[in-house]
């Protein structure tokens, strides 16, 4: 199958090898592999430019994730820019505990904000690598998944007409909101997991309180702290599932907060403007298998993972990097093995991941929920971590997602 040539002005349908829904991490990653290899595709987005580059979200990369992006030419700035982080710390019982994983391993985690690493990908896919893209594009459709004759369609904003690309693969990287998981057949399973908590998740306009990331495990829910920037810090709050945003005044977060990362030897947290704040319900869903006909599913749009263990953007671009470079070995050498394995191949670091968030949901809302004997045995695991070297290497290894083999 050779790469075809788009006709933008003929009037009928556009051809493209493959058809990308979503510039989100994972469809920009395909977007930039195909055109390293100078394979024609079109990525699709409903939002604009302006709105991807800003959305503020992920910013924890595992270290095999930013390699992938490397090897790939799409890291220049990351690599300069990004903070290097070595430890966390649990704060309970009033007390902080240190847990340094680059001395127990020699890895760390790179912090660099989506909407910077979502920049740099459309920079490189469009204005370097030629790739075409269309921003603001409405009512997006899949037709014809299970023939090797796909099509996408979607409204023009400009014309309000309904334009049709044909194309041989279409990759579904819409996110968890997105349309093309809804086109798997019945016979698709998606097991769902409901963690029946709420996150408040705020972005602060202050500098970060501590030199590392702080989990704070409290009788009146979790807290996180994390660095985003110099200016900028994530802070997270346990809170009911569906609570109302409006019921966190300023007053009310900045209070929980400073009481719930309280422990000895730390001053208060400095304070800022608080420029979001969003409740999310912490649920995971996983698609199987990520492969319908000639849709292939890649990051949220095939499995979502609260981000209690900040996963999410890592398994998008682990999803990428196998789709991407699957796609250029059958479209320019007839390869089929990388498309056969695909899904099986992401589903393995997908369960495990998956599996390391369910653990971890408990250490920090075991304490908060009422119940006796969960809050037990969530110190039994916290202590076992800072009294067993073999728990907090374990620990370590699937916090880092630096495992030998999944
Ligand atoms: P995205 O980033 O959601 O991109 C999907 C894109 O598709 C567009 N879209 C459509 N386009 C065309 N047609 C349609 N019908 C469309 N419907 C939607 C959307 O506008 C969007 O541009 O999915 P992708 O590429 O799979 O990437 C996934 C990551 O964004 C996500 O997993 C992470 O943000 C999760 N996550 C974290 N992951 C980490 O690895 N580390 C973290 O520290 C971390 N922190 C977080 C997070 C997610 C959060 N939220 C908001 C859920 C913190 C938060 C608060």
């Amino acid at each position: 199958m050779t790469p075809t040539t788009p006709h933008p002005n003929t009037g009928g349908p556009q051809r493209f090898p493959v058809v990308v829904v979503g510039a989100g991490p994972a469809g920009l990653a395909v977007g930039n592999i195909l055109r390293a290899a100078s394979v024609d595709c079109l990525v699709l987005e409903t939002e604009t430019r302006e709105f991807i580059e800003r959305r503020p979200r992920a910013g924890v990369l595992e270290e095999w994730a930013v390699r992938g992006l490397q090897q790939r030419g799409l890291a220049d700035n990351l690599v300069e820019r990004a903070q290097l982080h070595t430890e966390c710390e649990f704060r309970f019982a009033g007390e902080r505990f240190r847990f340094s994983y680059v001395e127990l391993t020699g890895h760390h985690h790179y912090v660099y904000p989506q909407p910077l690493l979502v920049t740099d990908l459309v920079r490189e896919y469009a204005d370097v690598r030629g790739g075409e893209i269309r921003f603001g594009v409405r009512d997006v459709r899949v037709h014809d998944l299970d023939t090797d004759r796909p099509s996408v369609s979607y409204v023009d904003p400009a014309t309000g007409r309904r334009e049709e690309v044909r194309c041989d693969f279409v990759a579904g990287c819409d996110g968890a909101r997105g349309v093309t998981r809804a086109a798997l057949p019945d016979t698709a399973r998606i097991s769902r997991h409901d963690y029946g908590t709420g996150w408040l998740a705020l972005l602060a306009e202050a500098p970060p309180s501590n030199d590392c990331v702080v989990f704070g495990i409290h009788p009146n829910g979790f807290a996180g702290h994390m660095a985003r920037s110099p200016e900028v810090t994530r802070y997270y709050l346990e809170c009911p599932p569906g609570d109302d945003p409006d019921n966190w005044s300023h007053e009310r977060v900045w209070s929980e907060l400073q009481e719930r990362l309280a422990a000895t030897g730390t001053g208060p947290l400095t304070e800022g403007r608080l420029i979001e704040k969003r409740v999310l319900d912490m649920h995971s869903y996983v698609v199987e298998p990520m492969v319908f006909g000639r849709l292939f599913l890649a990051g949220d749009a095939a499995h979502l993972t609260a981000p209690i263990a900040a996963k999410g953007m890592n398994l998008a671009l682990h999803d990428a990097f196998l789709l991407g470079d699957a796609l250029v070995a059958y479209l320019t050498k007839g390869e089929e093995t990388g498309l056969d394995g695909y899904s099986e191949g992401c589903l393995r670091r997908v369960w495990d991941y998956q599996e390391f968030s369910q653990w971890l949901s408990e250490v920090y809302h075991g304490t908060s929920s009422g119940d006796a004997y969960r809050a037990g045995t969530t110190f039994a695991r916290l202590r076992r971590l800072f009294t067993s070297p073999a728990a907090a290497a374990a620990f370590a290894e699937q916090y880092l997602g630096t495992a030998p083999a999944y």
